[in-house]
């Protein structure tokens, strides 16, 4: 290829403090000995492994005032965004390796750091089963990864949506989901009114994963910038993807997910990742892990046959 291979460095933030489910904790040595590193080497990239961040331990509480674990989701989330912004001004790629998927807002933030430093503008791919846009106010758990987009646009605690340049530090105009099929009561008024592009799961059964992909991208690359994909792995179909706390039927196939990572890859828009809410304590046999290592090959450019065509 005619494109100089980005280096690639891993981080882990091992810790399930905004989910409802424990052992997401274990994710990100889950996802090591799939073979992540090993995978992307074979695809020719230079690959660095930063360990683990450190973090407070999961208090088990109920929620306070609508949150659960705020504190302890501010500390981890500010560690993760000063892993990631780190990386990123190494001129390196970084893969965040979850946890769940409130730490996607430390990682919005350390990007949007960076971004706001350089006077460039980032959007966001979110694969999930969940829109992840609750508010205290709506949630019914009071778990935290459900509410990072919300938080990240504005709409959360104080220490949480100041982690950023600005307050907010993502624009919702700048957010693209797919695969999205369990969305709350009131989050779903807010997820309308919010101006994101959603491409739930009955767009995906009417117009195809290739039909939705195009689309998204397009927007995407018209709006121009740094693009971010956040992965959580319950965008997954369950029967394919047991290993999440948070199951959803009716997701992508295991040839969608693969499409669907092929054309990311093609576009040649993304310039970070996170790979979250893997629960290791729910999976069988570690066959989640590898599912996912096998996904971010293709989102790494590994292609069934070599296509000379692809869009690079
Ligand atoms: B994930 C939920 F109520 N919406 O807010 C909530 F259904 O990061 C689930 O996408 C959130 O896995 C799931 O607790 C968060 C629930
Ligand atoms: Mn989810
Ligand atoms: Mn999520
Ligand atoms: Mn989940």
């Amino acid at each position: 290829s005619v494109v100089r291979k980005p280096s690639l460095a891993l981080i882990g933030a091992p810790t399930d403090i905004g989910a409802g489910h424990r052992g997401g904790s274990m994710g990100p040595e889950a996802l090591r000995v799939a073979g992540l590193k090993q995978a992307l080497e074979r695809l020719g990239y230079s690959v660095e492994d930063r360990g683990n961040l450190n973090g407070p331990v999961n208090p088990d509480q109920p929620p306070v005032d609508g949150y659960r674990h705020l504190p302890e989701v501010v500390e981890w989330c500010t560690s993760v965004r000063d892993g990631v912004r780190g990386i990123l001004e190494d001129d390196k790629f970084p893969i965040l390796l979850g946890g769940d998927h409130c730490l996607a807002i430390g990682s919005l933030a350390g990007l949007a750091q960076y971004c706001a430093a350089r006077g460039e503008a980032y959007s966001v791919l979110w694969l999930d089963a969940h829109a992840d846009y609750n508010t205290a106010e709506v949630s019914p758990s009071g778990n935290i990864h459900g509410m990072p987009l919300a938080v990240a646009t504005g709409h959360g605690p104080k220490g949480l949506v100041d982690l950023g340049p600005a307050t907010p530090f993502l624009d919702p105009e700048r957010v693209v989901q797919i695969g999205i099929r369990s969305v709350d009561a009131v989050e779903k008024r807010l997820v309308v009114s919010s101006g994101m592009e959603v491409h739930d799961m009955r767009r995906i059964d009417e117009n195809g994963m290739r039909h939705t992909m195009e689309e998204a991208l397009y927007l995407l690359k018209g709006l121009g910038g740094h693009v971010h994909v956040s992965f959580d792995v319950d965008f997954l179909d369950p029967s394919i993807a047991p290993g999440v706390g948070t199951t959803v039927p009716g997701g992508p196939t295991y040839r969608e997910a693969q499409l669907c990572m092929e054309m990311i890859h093609d576009s040649g828009l993304m310039r970070s990742l996170d790979l979250m809410e893997l629960n290791p304590a729910y999976d069988i046999r570690n066959a989640t892990a590898d599912l996912t290592v096998d996904l971010v090959e293709s989102l790494f450019g590994q292609q069934i046959l070599s296509r000379h065509d692809a869009a690079l």
